[in-house]
């Protein structure tokens, strides 16, 4: 699975998804740099390193681009992915469909099999924006996600909100693979000083089959 080793660090490859508009890219340079950038339509992909806790594997983020004619490539991405990031529009009720069909077909790709998801409800800052709860149940995540453990974490790509919180989940559990129960973790975070105050979405799955474990 996607961990690639270098002398100094692991470099864990996170491919993030979702539709056009999300707000993929904008998400990922407020990560990096704290900047809010103007986008254009992303075509082809953008790649960052993302810095972690010397004990945790590097994130390298790969945003690709959400438009109907790019979502054939996505494939070609997943052979080394290590975690999932779904990047969901909750203000754009009318393209929720759209982003589930599409969310289902990537989980239904064997080599994503058991790969950790996340799903930012992302535009949280926009009133009237659906709650990660609706989202859950509109995208029909649980469904889709047996034998994988994935959570949803509401956040803004403008503001900053919940961005980190996220990501640090994806390290938590690319470092803490399948093994645990829901109140396992809860607690596991906790002592490792991981806020917890958003831990309501995470539910985690043994896997089904045998799965290449991250350390
Ligand atoms: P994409 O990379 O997923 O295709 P972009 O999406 O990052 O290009 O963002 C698409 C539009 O959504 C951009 O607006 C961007 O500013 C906006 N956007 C992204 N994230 C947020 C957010 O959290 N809150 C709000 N309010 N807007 C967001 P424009 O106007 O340039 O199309
Ligand atoms: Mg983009």
């Amino acid at each position: 699975m996607g961990l690639r080793g270098s002398k100094s660090k692991k470099q864990a490859q996170v491919l993030m998804l979702g539709l056009d508009g999300a707000g993929k890219t904008t998400l990922l340079y407020k990560l990096k740099y704290n900047e809010s950038v103007v986008t254009v339509p992303t075509v082809g992909f953008n790649v960052e390193m993302l810095e972690t806790a010397q004990s945790s594997p590097g994130l390298t983020v790969w945003d690709v681009g959400g438009q109907r004619k790019m979502r054939p490539h996505w494939k070609h991405h997943y052979v080394d992915t290590a975690a999932l990031v779904f990047v969901v529009d909750s203000w754009d009720p009318k393209r929720l469909g759209e982003a589930r069909k599409e969310l289902h077909r990537a989980l239904r790709n064997e080599c994503l099999k058991n790969v950790p998801l996340l799903v930012l409800a992302n535009k949280q800052d926009l009133p009237g924006a659906q709650s990660p709860a609706e989202l859950c149940r509109k995208l029909e995540i649980k469904k889709a996600c047996e034998g994988r453990p994935w959570f949803i974490q509401p956040c803004s790509a403008t503001t900053g909100m919940g961005l980190e919180d996220g990501f640090r989940r994806i390290v938590y559990l690319l470092k803490n693979p399948f093994k645990q129960t829901q109140e396992d973790i809860k607690v596991k975070m906790k002592s490792k000083g991981f806020t917890v105050a958003n831990l309501l979405w995470i539910t985690i799955h043994k896997p089904t089959s045998g799965h290449e474990g991250v350390e």
